[in-house]
């Protein structure tokens, strides 16, 4: 029996094979590199290509969406802007993004979540695969569009390059019960305390990113990474996230989650450039996976009125 090794079911940039995958692929020297710099480094900065008016219309829309009561919660961010604005959609669905994105998964990517900042999220240090993993592991990343320049002090993002190849660390790593959750971050801030303490230990540089208005940086999904300190006071930083996964995967949320005793807080998701319900596939094949464990722990948030 021999497996063949362009078959395998992982990114080819986290294959053991994929020096001689890239070798082989049809691409110019110089999207090899962008490729490669990506597999090594966990993250590249590119130009997505998104027109300017787009920037600023975002710009408007997010003034909008702040001034509205009751539309923003405590963390100051814009969840799921999409569905009331065309152009986060559109910035979502930048076919320079899309472009590259398929280059570097070499899977049809599937835009599911939009964020949207108008200043720092002073975010602690996290791997989004706490939130957004999936079967197979690695097929998720961030894009995060600047719609200013972002400099050293309103609230850069930080990132640590090559963190994306330490091993992803689940709860029950941490000796702790995802699915026993009873509220949605009730156990975040350990995690929290965990990735701080480990990322310090790692002996990684830890990187500030300054961009430029319309730059994008695209993350791998196991790459720390968070939003630094507002150094100066009253700056705004309007920024958009989109998280994408890509095709052909079962998407779950760790962070509530005990995988290993069949408790999987399954995500239910929409492409936010089409609209459509995001299907579960395990070896090709659709799966109607059930959701209970989150199903239960929605209903025990609502009893409690939280
Ligand atoms: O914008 C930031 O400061 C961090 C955002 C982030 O970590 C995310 O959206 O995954
Ligand atoms: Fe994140």
């Amino acid at each position: 029996m021999e497996i063949d090794i362009h078959q395998l079911n992982m990114p080819w940039i986290d294959s053991p094979f994929f020096n001689t995958l890239l070798e082989e692929a049809d691409y110019d020297e110089e999207i090899k590199e962008m490729i490669r710099y990506y597999a090594e480094n966990g993250y590249i900065i590119i130009d997505p290509e998104i027109p300017e008016e787009m920037l600023d219309e975002a710009v408007d829309a997010l003034d909008g969406e702040y001034k509205m009561e009751g539309r923003i919660n405590e963390t100051r961010r814009v969840l799921n802007g999409w569905r009331n604005h065309e152009v986060i959609q559109k910035i979502a669905g930048a076919p320079k993004v899309y472009d590259i994105l398929k280059k570097l998964y070499q899977r049809e990517p599937v835009p599911f979540q939009t964020l949207n900042f108008n200043i720092g999220t002073e975010q602690k240090t996290h791997s989004d695969s706490i939130h957004f993993h999936c079967i197979p592991h690695g097929f998720m990343c961030g894009v995060w569009v600047a719609l200013e320049d972002v400099k050293l002090d309103n609230g850069p993002l930080h990132i640590y390059p090559k963190s994306h190849k330490l091993p992803f660390y689940d709860m029950s790593d941490l000796g702790l019960s995802g699915s026993s959750s009873k509220t949605e971050y009730e156990l975040y801030g350990y995690y929290e305390d965990f990735i701080g303490k480990m990322a310090a230990a790692s002996g990684l540089e830890r990187k500030l990113v300054e961009m430029k208005k319309g730059q994008a940086l695209i993350w791998a999904a196991n790459l720390l990474h968070g939003g630094s300190p507002i150094e100066r006071q009253g700056s705004t930083r309007y920024s958009q996230v989109t998280h994408y996964y890509f095709e052909d995967c079962i998407y779950y949320t760790p962070l509530h989650s005990d995988v290993a005793i069949g408790k999987m807080h399954v995500r239910n998701m929409h492409n936010v450039v089409t609209g459509e319900k995001i299907k579960h596939k395990y070896l090709g094949q659709v799966t109607n996976i059930n959701n209970s464990v989150f199903d239960k722990l929605k209903k025990k948030m609502r009893r409690k009125g939280l």
